[in-house]
């Protein structure tokens, strides 16, 4: 499984499921005397799927027609033709059936977790190790990560505008690596890009970053060294930092970060697909404060169901005035911060609306979670 889960294209079709579904299509398509074609036609046939389950091969041997024979003398029955739809529906459905109800499906590991400093002198320190872990990505998904403390996405910073932070990464990865502080306006030899402003940090070794924080926001902390594999397999993670006078509208109930990523470990929100992602959970009444992070290299317009979002910052940077949407484009690298006045109780879908980075034949997967409100 890990060699085609570690392949994102892989993800759309995962072979497993799609075995099953063609073998109970199949199956269900050859009682009722016909086959099901086209179906499957969004994925392209994997090696391991029954050989013509999805062409004209299968139907022919089956009695029934295809495109070549259209107008031909093998006109179709229409009382099978019909059940053969029947069967590929109620098996269609049965699958994104099952997913939703498995939501919120439990996995092992989870990322994100708000990282405790150690405080020395008034410094706030905040030890990283980088390393290569097994992570699941939902219950049959589990795919080769590098993390950082062994979670994806790594451990949350939460700290404040104006304090001095020092954070140590060591490398017990194979290759080298290097933490660039994604949004903070830092002294340049602690921007963390190597040959630019650091030697790469090697296989074993350590090095340390010290600064203070100057501007507050969203922002975010990431491998800058072969960053297209380490950040997509797992190098990265939110750095929070809370301004020292919060504006009247960041008084929130639930404050949320949400990561989305795109790289070896498939569509994922906070290192998860659906339908193994965390529900966001609040009261009616309350406000959710939702801080959005691409850590990707594909935009994902985030879209929630009944009810909208209300902009407030960019990247950390307040906007001129707040303004409402209901579908965010988060490209990569951007950080958005949104609430949410929760005032339609509910299971609210909550997915990128690039719908192949949330559905498939198969049901839902991906970025896909959910908002309830309760009454
Ligand atoms: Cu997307």
């Amino acid at each position: 499984m890990t060699d085609t889960a570690n392949d994102p294209s892989s993800l759309f079709c995962a072979t497993s499921n799609r075995r099953q579904f063609v073998q109970r299509s199949l199956a269900g398509a050859l009682a009722a005397g016909t086959v099901a074609v086209g179906v499957l036609g969004a994925c392209a046939a994997p090696e391991s799927a029954p050989k013509g389950a999805t062409t004209g091969i299968a139907a022919k041997a089956a009695g029934t027609m295809d495109s070549d024979h259209a107008g031909g003398t093998m006109a179709p029955n229409p009382s099978t033709t019909a059940a053969s739809a029947q069967s590929a529906a109620d098996a269609m459905d049965a699958m994104h059936e099952a997913g939703i109800k498995a939501f919120p499906a439990k996995t092992t590991g989870k990322g994100g977790q708000l990282l405790a400093p150690r405080v020395e002198n008034g410094v706030k320190i905040y030890e990283l190790t980088a390393s290569e872990i097994q992570w699941q990505t939902d219950p049959k998904i589990t795919v080769k990560a590098w993390a950082y403390n062994g979670m994806v996405p790594g451990p949350e910073i939460r700290v404040k505008e104006g304090d001095r932070v020092r954070v140590v990464i060591k490398n017990e990865l194979p290759e080298s690596t290097a933490i660039h502080f994604h949004g903070l306006e830092l002294p340049n030899a602690m921007d963390g890009v190597p040959f630019i402003t650091q030697p790469p940090v090697k296989p074993g070794a350590s090095f340390t970053y010290e600064f203070v924080v100057p501007n507050s926001g969203s922002h975010m902390y990431h491998s800058h060294h072969n960053a297209a594999k380490q950040v997509g397999m797992g190098l990265l993670g939110a750095f929070i930092v809370e301004p020292r006078a919060p504006r009247a509208i960041e008084k929130v109930d639930v404050d949320y970060v949400m990561v989305l990523n795109d790289g070896f470990l498939g569509y994922t929100l906070n290192g998860k697909g659906f339908p193994a992602t965390e529900p966001i959970v609040a009261k009616r009444g309350q406000k959710v404060r939702i801080r959005f992070m691409n850590e990707g290299m594909m935009i994902h317009p985030m879209h929630l169901h009944g009810m909208h979002m209300t902009v407030i910052d960019k990247d950390g940077w307040p906007q001129p005035a707040p303004w409402k949407c209901d579908t965010l484009n988060i490209a990569p690298g951007e950080r958005w911060d949104v609430i949410v006045n929760c005032t339609n109780p509910g299971t609210w879908a909550f997915h990128c609306h690039i719908l192949p980075h949330a559905e498939s034949d198969h049901g839902m997967y991906g970025m896909v979670t959910a908002l309830i409100v309760s009454a």
